[in-house]
């Protein structure tokens, strides 16, 4: 049965004032309606905004404690819906159901984060060049802050951005994906539940409409927009103009590295879990593998065989390894780079078609797609696809393997597979990436360390971990003169 939910705006659940609605369907059954969503305009973004900005007047004096007892107490009802939400997650995006659990839980688990900074959110004493004078530097809360998130994570996404941004004091305006709304009306409820006041967190749903009065909206004095780089740019570009401050986290096109003497198995089950978890659909997924040339052909050959039997399907059923790609539109888009990435040359190992199978033929289901033959300069090797499609090249040496995974416009996730310590902390050092793992997939960052990349995956701002307390407050200098007259600082003395 489809349920309509609205908006939620100064702690209302309402209609948008357009009168028009969008509805989300299940990927791997389109017959499936989950709901239908307001379709938000400008006009009920400036209502969000009214009620964001009428509650940060008292939001911002909440001691942080005190707002940690609410996101503490979010945590909590969030784990006990864990196993609701989960379901519900799996059938309005598609990721299968254990995968499904593991996003709830990492929204709990940045909530529990997140509460623990209520009781820090430290700032510096330090010395004064001058007698009798002390300073300090405190974290000031920057306003009210307009988060638009992505479908690939619809809990996790929006806890990275909400909940540091209510531990520093700020109020919200939050524009989830039109693909999740049901997950983030979830999310939104369990604040709610927690006794979050009303107006300091409001959510809009809709598309380009509602993203973009959020974007443009003078009152917003920081955006933070989790997806693709054309969107990116065209965000970091308005903020510009207005001097918002804006954080991106944007695409990738990570890399694994297996080197001769790393394990086999352990490189191919991280491989496999890379590339194809998630359907691909994650920021931090495996699009290139680049494995020493003495172990190529076997670690070519056995996940080659290994992603022909990765079993495709609904995600809620048990036995299911990958689920069905969000939408249409996504499904056309990874289709048409594997037809490029076959036009340029390289070699389809496995997969590379839409699945119309019994049981599939209503969802977006793409086959788990292995190239090989490729090379650093193919469409299919430089651009993000977000989809199951990965790339593996023979590589000769470490100082090769390093070279090419650097040879990319995005820097997220990077990974190797090695037992030679001297390697692995050269290509700590060496990868340009804001993410390394030795022996791990270059999936599954966890929430108390930084998150986000170099180069075009990002501007600069840490998601996650204490840095994201940088991304939602403004630092303050204070100087406490008690000296009981004029003291100059830099001035010599008479
Ligand atoms: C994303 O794909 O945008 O590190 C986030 C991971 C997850 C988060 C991915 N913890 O793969």
């Amino acid at each position: 049965m489809a349920k309509s939910a609205w908006n939620f705006i100064d702690g209302k659940w309402q209609t948008s004032s357009s009168g028009e609605i969008f509805e989300s369907r299940n990927p791997a059954d389109q017959r499936d309606v989950i709901g239908n969503y307001p379709e938000s305009n400008q006009a009920d973004v400036e209502k969000a905004v009214q009620a964001a900005e009428a509650a940060y007047t008292d939001w911002r004096l909440v001691p942080p404690p005190k707002r940690a007892d609410i996101i503490l107490k979010a945590s909590r009802i969030l784990l006990e819906r864990k196993e609701t939400i989960a379901r519900l997650m799996t059938r309005e995006m598609g990721k299968v159901l254990k995968e499904a659990r593991g996003d709830v839980q990492e929204a709990i688990d940045m909530a529990q984060y997140v509460a623990g900074e209520g009781r820090r959110l430290f700032g510096q004493t330090t010395t004064s060049e001058l007698r009798n004078k002390f300073a300090m530097t405190v974290r000031m809360p920057i306003g009210i802050c307009g988060l638009i998130t992505p479908w690939n994570f619809p809990v996790a996404i929006p806890s990275w951005k909400i909940l540091p941004a209510l531990i520093c004091g700020n109020t919200v305006v939050f524009k989830p994906a039109e693909d999740t709304p049901a997950c983030a009306v979830e999310f939104v409820k369990a604040l709610e539940d927690a006794g979050l006041p009303r107006g300091v967190v409001n959510m809009i749903h809709g598309g380009v409409i509602a993203g973009e009065a959020i974007v443009h909206h003078p009152k917003i004095r920081l955006v933070s927009f989790t997806g693709s780089s054309e969107v990116g740019r065209k965000v970091a570009s308005q903020c510009g103009k207005n001097l918002k401050r804006c954080s991106l986290e944007m695409g990738g096109k990570n890399a694994q590295i297996v080197m001769e003497d790393a394990d086999l198995e352990l490189a191919l089950e991280g491989a496999l879990w890379g590339a194809f978890g998630t359907s691909g659909q994650r920021c931090t997924a495996t699009s290139r593998i680049y494995v020493h040339q003495k172990l190529y052909d076997r670690f070519r050959r056995t996940l080659v065989e290994r992603a022909k039997k990765l079993v495709l399907g609904n995600g809620i059923k048990a036995g299911v390894d990958v689920g069905p790609v969000i939408n249409g539109e996504q499904l056309k888009r990874i289709h048409h780079y594997v037809e490029i990435g076959v036009r340029e040359g390289a070699k389809l190992e496995c997969g590379g078609r839409i699945l119309k199978s019994k049981g599939l033929e209503r969802g977006f289901f793409y086959e788990p797609t292995i190239f090989t033959q490729v090379k650093p300069e193919m469409t299919i090797m430089r651009e993000e696809i977000f989809g199951p499609v990965t790339c593996i090249m023979p590589i000769k040496n470490f100082d090769q393997a390093i070279q090419e995974v650097n040879r990319t416009d995005y820097g997220l996730s990077s990974s190797i597979y090695t037992h030679d310590i001297d390697r692995a902390m050269k290509a700590i050092r060496d990868i340009e990436a804001g993410i390394t793992y030795i022996n791990g997939p270059t999936i599954g960052a966890e929430v108390h360390l930084p998150f986000g990349g170099v180069k075009c995956t990002g501007n600069g701002h840490r998601e996650a971990g204490e840095t994201a307390l940088d991304i939602f407050s403004e630092w303050k200098s204070v100087f406490i003169d008690y000296s009981g007259k004029l003291q100059k600082a830099q001035i010599d003395a008479d």
